[in-house]
């Protein structure tokens, strides 16, 4: 964990930033190729139970020992883009047009899915960067409307909490347009050996814009391939990541087709380690063996064959969205969803491939974060990590590493703030808006992160 730098020492941690689950998390069947949205989409949803699921991962993360940090939720309904898209009027009559004349644009400026914090962005740590800074690109997200609100908002809290610009540096999105469409962090996975020294980036993608990447059986057929090469090659140079740092491998088009719409729905990776199906990647060895030759330190693959776990299987228990976690002794500890216990096939292969097997994976702890698994959210949707050097977690700003007392004041603000029922008609009702801004302006307080709401910035 600890390498010598310019004679400093500096103490390299993972700290995952976990986003906050907000007070209109609904179900709205809003992401195509989203196996669990487009089924449970009409659901009544519980924010309250889902703010609390997310807390109580954290909250256990962090009594583990593992660095815990917490992002904000977003300013929902999105009354402003109502308002852009021709609805008039007072708020309550705006969500009264939306609801009887557009009621799956409603239904989208709703949506809590900034919850999702692999999406959030890519994150460079200044061990790799050539300027020794941490580098940041919030995610255009530009597949599906939704979640193209995001990205604003996105920016502006991570640049008030990241703000040390001695520290911190803060890219541009890329451009919102299906050549480079940008997810962030699901389809980014840094491997390396302590997280202090230097890491290989791979970049994983369903598609390429530009040249190629439509013949038959390279494109999937049935879902959209969400992030482009070009995009992943984009963050790469904003970055400064040279070539011997990055890999770049395709998805398997078969397995975008299945419901793995970001690669974090079929691998993960951490350290030395990759976890990944069969069927993650369209070129399975020439992915291994490029890691392998840019690696500084020896890949430990764990592979799941498609006759352990099918992809189905793989989709609908989210084995492959668990966090992997680093522990000092070297062991790692995965941390799955519940759903991976209600499959026969998925939990016999945790106990006899992964804890038996001939690999670092000592620990597995499940979690129920069902409210979020409904809209296709497992642990590893809900944190973006950040590998940060003792200054820098020094130089953060705001008050968003979990603590005791933070992890009490949040719960308490969800018991006080949430609902614990919302139904697809309860999105029309003025209160609700109302709530969630006093519950996002007492939260903005408690996290010190100043004005990052477009409603606190007028
Ligand atoms: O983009 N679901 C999100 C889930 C994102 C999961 N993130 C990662 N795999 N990293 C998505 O598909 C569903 C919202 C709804 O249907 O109401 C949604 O946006």
């Amino acid at each position: 964990m600890t390498v010598h730098d310019d004679h400093r020492e500096v103490n390299y941690r993972e700290v995952n930033f976990d986003g906050l689950v907000g007070p209109t998390h609904n179900y709205s069947g809003l992401a195509l190729g989203n196996v669990a949205s487009m089924s449970h989409g009409g659901l009544v949803s519980n924010p309250r139970e889902g703010a609390l699921q997310g807390l109580g991962k954290m909250k256990a993360l962090m009594e583990a020992g593992y660095a815990q940090g917490v992002l904000p939720p977003q300013q929902r309904p999105d009354l402003a883009t109502l308002r852009l898209l021709g609805f008039a009027g007072s708020d309550a009559e705006v969500l009264a047009r939306a609801a009887g004349e557009g009621p799956q644009i409603l239904r989208a400026v709703c949506s809590a899915s900034s919850m999702w914090t692999a999406n959030a962005g890519t994150v460079t740590p200044s061990v790799d960067a050539p300027d020794g800074r941490v580098h940041f690109t919030p995610a255009n997200l530009q597949s599906s409307f939704h979640r193209t609100l995001e990205p604003p908002t996105t920016g502006r809290v991570l640049a008030a909490i990241f703000r040390s610009e001695a520290h911190f540096v803060h890219h541009p999105v890329l451009p919102a347009t299906p050549a480079f469409s940008d997810e962030g962090a699901a389809n980014h996975t840094r491997l390396c050996g302590d997280h202090g020294e230097p890491g290989v980036h791979l970049f994983v993608h369903g598609r390429a814009a530009f040249g190629w990447g439509t013949e038959e059986g390279v494109a999937p057929r049935r879902y959209p391939a969400r992030q482009t090469l070009e995009a992943s090659q984009a963050i790469a140079r904003q970055h400064g990541l040279t070539e011997s740092r990055v890999v770049f491998a395709q998805q398997h088009p078969e397995a975008i087709d299945a419901g793995v719409f970001h690669n974090d729905v079929i691998s993960v990776g951490n350290g030395p380690v990759l976890l990944y199906h069969e069927r993650a990647f369209l070129d399975e060895q020439a992915t291994l063996d490029e890691l392998r030759a840019k690696m500084a330190t020896p890949l430990i693959p764990v592979r799941i064959p498609e006759a352990a776990v099918s992809l189905e299987d793989a989709v609908a228990s989210y084995l492959f969205n668990s966090q992997l976690l680093s522990n000092p002794d070297g062991t790692m500890t995965l941390v799955v969803p519940g759903e991976c216990r209600e499959r026969e096939s998925v939990w016999r292969t945790i106990q006899d491939h992964l804890l038996a097997g001939h690999n670092p994976i000592a620990e597995v702890v499940v979690k129920d974060v069902k409210q979020s698994m409904r809209n296709g959210g497992g642990p590893a949707c809900l944190r973006l990590r950040v590998v940060l050097s003792a200054a820098e977690r020094d130089a953060l700003s705001g008050r968003v590493l979990l603590t005791e007392a933070l992890h009490g004041e949040l719960t308490a603000w969800v018991e006080r703030h949430y609902r614990d029922r919302l139904a697809p008609e309860d999105l029309a009702d003025p209160n609700l808006s109302g709530e969630a801004l006093t519950a996002l302006d007492e939260l903005t307080r408690i996290l010190a992160i100043g004005a990052v709401y477009p409603f606190q910035r007028v």
